[in-house]
């Protein structure tokens, strides 16, 4: 095999485990990353303290041998979500009630740590912290990168660039000038913010571990996820005007006790009332584009090509399956650039589409549909009928969560079981007819 020189942009979640599948195959990498090394960092502010991995992500690890060291150490089980009612009442949703499979809450720190570690285990494989890509010829491989603290530029060339530097990709910003790149991006009116519950005094989780716990409140919405020292990290998802119309520690405490009563207690009034403060909320957004690569040379993968909002826990389970589809695709291709990328895009956009669409879908449902009536009608038939025909009728949630099923087809066979739905709602209203017609021409 010739070996070719491979530039991967960003050290976040994505970008060096594609470092690691590429280094694999014996191509010379180099990862650069704007931010220090996180490793050496005492704190970091940022995004989502924890995430939910799930099968796509897991068999992307397994790959290259760090799925055990992640699931079995470093991660919390969570086998079903735990729904908060207004009165402090709570009950369990399986999320797999057949087979007891489980999704994971995982450190995005330490994931980001395991992944850096393992790709510099490569010795064809040299990280670059404090570079930040600003400037790029994707045709010619060209890069310039600015130190920050030295206030220097630097300029490197390499056979591909694969672009992994998140939402905001520098590396898209550059494929953006040219002909025949599609790109929409959408903001939803909900910012997000995140609090902690602390563990309880004496070492313990505060509330059921094992669980996501969810408090569902039409417009705003809480969803809290397992840390391993026994903390939560809980989400507040709110329309930024209602973010804005809490202005005062009293006003937070106020909102909590009318919506969140149960929720106080375990967060404490004063920390919520200091903590809430402590953070501005984040804005979420939802990136489509296509084609995906430069002739043989640029290539963008996770959020940089499909961030989505994470109301389906799957940008970063999607981001790690955009390697498993690369490094196969490289396998089938014998590592011909041009090809790979080519059929890379061919292959990707409807399922990185699909996904996007669903997450959309399904911030739209949690919004508008949760009280519907209809809809709640639907949402129990369609449970009877996975639990009549586990092997047939497969819930969207649990294809998109628990297979490798091409999000694109998922999206398909829940198009499908919609139209069994809708024609067993028709039919049970068209007996129901007859059955009143016959009723009453039985009594006249
Ligand atoms: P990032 O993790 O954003 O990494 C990009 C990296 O590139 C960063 O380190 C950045 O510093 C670097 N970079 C950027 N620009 C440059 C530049 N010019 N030069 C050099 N480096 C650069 N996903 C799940 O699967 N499950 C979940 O439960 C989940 N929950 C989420 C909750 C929230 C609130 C949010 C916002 C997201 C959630 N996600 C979840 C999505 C997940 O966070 C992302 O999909 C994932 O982080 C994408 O990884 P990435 O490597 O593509 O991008
Ligand atoms: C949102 C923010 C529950 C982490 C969608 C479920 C999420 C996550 C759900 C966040 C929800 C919503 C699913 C998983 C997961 C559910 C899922 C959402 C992890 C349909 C850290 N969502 N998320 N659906 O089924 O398939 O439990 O921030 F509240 S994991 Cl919005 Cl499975």
């Amino acid at each position: 095999m010739d070996e070719k020189k491979v530039a991967v942009i960003g050290g976040g979640l994505v970008g060096p485990l594609c470092a690691c599948f590429l280094a694999r195959r014996g191509h010379e990498v180099h990862l650069y990353e704007f931010r220090g090394d996180i490793r050496q960092a005492e704190h970091v502010r940022g995004r989502s303290i924890n995430l939910a991995l799930s099968a796509r992500g897991r068999a992307a690890l397994r790959q290259i041998g760090l799925e055990d060291k992640i699931v079995e150490h470093h991660a919390i089980p969570m086998g079903g979500r735990m729904i908060h009612r207004l009165d402090g009442s709570q009950y369990r949703i399986p999320y797999d009630p057949k087979n007891g499979q489980c999704i994971y809450s995982v450190s995005r720190r330490y994931l980001n740590e395991v992944l850096l570690t393992a790709a510099e285990s490569y010795p064809n494989v040299k990280l670059h912290f404090d570079h930040k890509l600003v400037a790029a010829d994707l045709s010619k491989g060209a890069m310039t990168f600015r130190i920050p603290d030295e206030k220097s530029e630097v300029c490197a060339n390499a056979d591909l660039i694969i672009g992994a530097d998140g939402a905001f990709s520098s590396v898209r910003r550059h494929m953006m000038k040219r002909p025949l790149f599609n790109f929409s991006q959408t903001y939803i009116e909900h910012g997000y913010l995140e609090l902690c519950i602390p563990a309880r005094e004496d070492g313990e989780f505060a509330m059921h571990p094992n669980h996501l716990h969810i408090w569902p409140r039409g417009t705003f919405m809480l969803i809290a996820l397992p840390n391993q020292t026994r903390s939560w990290t809980v989400t507040l998802f709110m329309p930024f005007a209602q973010f804005a119309a809490l202005k005062t520690p009293g006003d937070v405490l106020q909102f909590f006790g009318q919506h969140f009563p149960d929720v106080i207690p375990l967060i404490g009034p004063q920390r919520l009332g200091a903590d809430f403060f402590a953070t501005q909320p984040s804005p979420l957004v939802s990136i489509k584009c296509n084609p995906y690569h430069v002739g043989g040379t640029a290539l963008i993968i996770g959020d940089a090509a499909h961030a989505m909002v994470p109301f389906y826990g799957q940008g970063m389970n999607a981001g790690f399956e955009d390697c498993l589809l690369l490094d196969s695709l490289m396998e089938q291709h014998h590592s011909n650039f041009p090809l790979v990328l080519e059929q890379f895009s061919t292959t990707r956009a409807p399922d990185a589409e699909a996904i996007c669409d669903l997450a959309m879908y399904n911030y739209i449902e949690m919004r508008d549909l949760v009280n519907k009536r209809s809809f709640l009608l639907r949402k129990k038939l369609d449970s009877f009928l996975s639990w009549m025909f586990p092997e047939t009728w497969v819930p969207l949630y649990s294809s998109v969560t628990f297979s490798d099923m091409p999000y694109h087809r998922c999206v398909q066979n829940k198009d499908w079981q919609d139209n069994v739905i809708h024609r067993c709602v028709a039919m049970a209203v068209a007996a129901a007819g007859v059955g009143i017609t016959v009723g009453a021409m039985a009594w006249f």
